[in-house]
């Protein structure tokens, strides 16, 4: 649910930033609501309001507030049919009137299949990092060398930014998040809906290109990023990106490859690739490891093997003990995929420490593959009566 207050005309600042917000939720939404008071009438900002909503072209709701006394302000709702917003539902808020014909009515416009739905057999692969870093020409270059371009799917801003590609590699959504550059302290506001955006779109992605300039290195701006796409459990790949411009000794790549690793060592397991957006060098071997990593990611693996590697991990390395009390793993389970998400039962939670969950994560990596996606862990104590997950 995205809410945003609107003043249509407003020069004042913090009005058209609020103005912004709004342009945004109604740019995501698939239904809109319009809440509009029915104890004031239709006002001026109604009618703008409502002019803006008409250009959206979405779907839209019109709910007229504060009807308490249900069946007398029922009367004073005809006014409302001249916003042109179709039927206006009175509801009361505070009373909890109405408010079920308005569920209906929201929900006869619940689109069929949304476009990522549709989508569902391409992989999307969200371009993200910091301004300038190089995403928006990455993203030309991929589509404008090759000649199987599908369509950039017109329409919302948000879906402007998707663009459809395949090759003989496969099919894929290139989503390009604009990062707004920061210009002054006014900006700071615009500079979080352009966060909220990549945040988004890291939601929507199964690869996230994490973009690094190789001119600066890893800038805590990109830390932060990355951060964000660990956390959202994509899979990851690191592209240093302008590696033109890098003048080249034997090992510069080695030792570059260490000194980024070391800035983002919670995601080591990201493999690492240098291109040149400018160039072209190296994007044909993108494909491959986008492929690669995308499948790690969605990978699932059968419990008898999984318990097989704990057995073979626990064999190697005995589970600690701590104040005299070992941990015992009985055995563990794959919850979910995107990123694979294990479940683990053992004696006690507190002697699952974090060096040992570190130590199976990186056996599953070695056994399973799983590289390019971060791997989770659920603890869960199991008792001779507690058999449930
Ligand atoms: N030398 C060089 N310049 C690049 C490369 N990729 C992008 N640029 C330049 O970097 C600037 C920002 O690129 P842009 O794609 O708009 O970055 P975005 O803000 O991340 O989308 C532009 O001037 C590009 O021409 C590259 O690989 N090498
Ligand atoms: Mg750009």
């Amino acid at each position: 649910m995205i809410q945003g207050g609107i003043e249509p005309e407003s020069k004042d600042i913090i009005l058209s930033q609020m103005r912004e917000q709004a342009n945004l939720a109604i740019e995501m939404a698939d239904v809109i609501i319009f809440l509009a008071d029915i104890k004031q009438g239709v006002t001026p900002a109604d009618r703008e309001i409502a002019e803006m909503l008409r250009k959206s072209k979405k779907p839209v709701v019109l709910v007229c507030n504060k009807a308490d006394n249900y069946q007398k302000d029922k009367e004073e709702i005809y006014e409302f049919y001249n916003l042109g917003m179709g039927e206006p539902y009175p509801i009361s808020a505070s009373h909890a009137l109405g408010i079920g014909d308005v569920l209906d009515a929201i929900y006869n416009h619940f689109p069929e299949k949304t476009a990522d739905e549709e989508n569902e057999d391409r992989i999307k692969v969200a371009v993200i990092g910091k301004p300038n870093v190089g995403k928006s020409s990455l993203i030309n270059k991929i589509l404008g060398e090759n000649r199987n371009i599908v369509s950039n799917i017109a329409g919302t801003t948000r879906d402007a930014i998707d663009s459809e590609f395949e090759n003989e590699k496969g099919k894929y959504i290139f989503i390009d998040t604009a990062g707004i550059r920061r210009k002054s302290k006014v900006n700071e506001k615009i500079e979080k809906y352009s966060v909220m955006r990549s945040l988004l779109a890291v939601e929507r992605a199964d690869v996230c290109l994490l973009m690094i300039d190789a001119n600066e290195g890893v800038t805590e701006q990109d830390t932060k990023i990355a951060g964000e796409a660990h956390e959202a459990g994509k899979g990851i790949i690191i592209v240093v990106n302008k590696w033109d411009e890098i003048e080249k000794q034997t090992g510069t790549m080695e030792n570059y490859k260490k000194q980024v690793y070391a800035k983002l060592a919670y995601i080591t397991y990201a493999p690492m690739i240098f291109i040149s957006a400018k160039t072209g060098q190296r994007i044909d071997k993108l494909y491959d490891i986008i492929n690669e990593v995308a499948e790690q990611n969605a990978k699932r693996v059968s419990t008898s093997v999984l318990n097989q590697v704990i057995n073979e991990a626990i064999a190697i390395t005995q589970p600690p003990t701590d104040k005299g009390k070992r941990l015992k793993i009985f055995y563990g389970t794959q919850a979910s995929t995107k990123p694979p998400t294990f479940v683990i039962f053992v004696n006690n939670k507190e002697l699952f420490h974090f060096s040992y969950e570190r130590y199976l994560i990186n056996q599953f990596r070695k056994e399973f593959g799983l590289q390019g996606t971060p791997v989770r862990i659920i603890v869960r104590e199991k008792t001779d009566d507690n058999y449930n997950f």
